[in-house]
């Protein structure tokens, strides 16, 4: 049975990578951080899905800042694949903590980089770094691809930038199986609720609820390029088989503005996002990126990845969960599960 190690275990990608390898037979270990309240509410329905084996599911306290502990984990799980998915990946609030997002973004990854390389011999182990298309700020090149040039708009990205370059020397370097995924916005119902997609589904169920009368938001212009999240981490995965590590860019091919995304999904339920939404001045960024779109001609030769769900269908799939999460009836909305 094979063994995989997932820091960032209780976020969004980390929820449907557990799932998704576990599926696959692997046994899964996961790095949680001690928190007063759980953490683990993405993953409690793993835990209670019948199909699958719960006592493959292991979770084990650490903090990526720590690297005697990821030592130490490394060394006793002795994992075949590690998956770095641990990260402050706030871009709005990396302007406020710059430092402790490299804390957590750049040298987290290195130290689990330098747990991953001391412990284990370069034979056996496959490691994955979560890179963002962030690293290319705001490019003069569109669509973007592993070669277009690094330009980082903001100290997440920065921070990013540090480790997708540790990734590549260790590879280098120490013949590392190590790969970036280049990852292109994605999102779902398991997105945390302060990204602009999940707080807009959220924000239209509240106001269908009569918990809200108004949505305050930031740039409606910026554009990004958005996918599912379930469909990506299976990408993640696809990288690790490889014969060889490498850096691939996952994303859809197309770009959308906010304002579309509320389009659709006010739309869904026959309503008018501009009697609505409210610009709210302090949600602007210092500087933001325009526009993303990823060329991920890459990974779909090599890797045969791509993606499966549409923008409609993702925002759907959003709103309906948000609706439900609400206790309110898709049904009653014409919307069908
Ligand atoms: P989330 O913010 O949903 O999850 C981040 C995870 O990292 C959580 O499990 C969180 O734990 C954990 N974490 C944060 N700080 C620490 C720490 N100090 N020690 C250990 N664990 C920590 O992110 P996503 O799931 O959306 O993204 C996964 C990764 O992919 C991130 O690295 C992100 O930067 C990157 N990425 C995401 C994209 C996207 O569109 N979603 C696109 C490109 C890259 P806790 O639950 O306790 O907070
Ligand atoms: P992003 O995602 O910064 O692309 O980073 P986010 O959803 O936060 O913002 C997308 C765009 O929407 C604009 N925006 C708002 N954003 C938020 N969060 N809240 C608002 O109210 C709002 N109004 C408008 C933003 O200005 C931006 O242009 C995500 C994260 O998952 C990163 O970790 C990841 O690396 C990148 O995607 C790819």
């Amino acid at each position: 049975m094979k063994k995989a190690l997932i820091a960032g275990i209780t976020g969004q990608d980390g929820s449907y990578l557990a799932e998704f390898l576990l599926k696959k037979g692997y046994q899964v270990h996961g790095i949680i951080r001690r928190s007063s309240l759980g953490n683990t509410k993405r993953l409690d329905h793993v835990v209670q899905n019948q199909t699958l084996d719960e006592r493959n599911l292991m979770l084990h306290y650490g903090d990526i800042t720590d690297s005697s502990r990821l030592e130490k984990l490394v060394g006793n799980i002795r994992p075949d694949e590690v998956y770095n998915l641990a990260a402050q990946s706030h871009v709005q609030v990396s302007f406020n903590e710059p430092i402790y997002t490299a804390d957590v973004v750049a040298c987290g990854a290195l130290k689990i980089l330098e747990a991953v390389r001391s412990n284990l011999g370069r034979e056996t182990v496959r490691f994955y770094q979560a890179t963002s298309c962030e690293i290319f700020g705001n490019s003069k090149i569109s669509p973007q691809n592993e070669e277009t040039p690094l330009h980082p708009d903001n100290p997440y990205a920065c921070g990013k930038v540090f480790a997708f370059h540790n990734v590549r020397l260790y590879r280098d370097a120490y013949g590392l199986h190590a790969s970036n995924g280049i990852l292109f916005n994605h999102e779902s119902p398991r997105r945390g609720e302060t990204f602009v997609t999940r707080k807009i589904t959220r924000g239209l169920a509240q106001i269908l609820a009569g918990k809200e009368e108004k949505l305050f938001l930031g740039n409606l212009d910026a554009k990004r390029d958005w996918g599912h999240a379930r469909d990506y981490v299976e990408a993640m995965w696809l990288m690790l088989q490889q014969p060889l590590g490498g850096d691939y860019v996952i994303a859809t091919g197309e770009s959308k503005t906010v304002k579309n995304f509320l389009e659709v999904a006010f739309g869904l339920v026959d309503l008018n996002w501009q009697d609505y939404v409210e610009i709210d001045p302090k949600l602007i960024r210092p500087v933001d990126v325009d526009s993303f779109i990823g060329d991920s001609s890459r990974a779909r030769t090599m890797l045969g990845w791509s993606p499966r769900t549409s923008f409609l269908e993702l925002t759907r799939e959003m709103v309906i969960r948000d609706l439900q999460e609400e206790g309110l009836s898709p049904d009653r909305y014409g919307l069908k599960i």
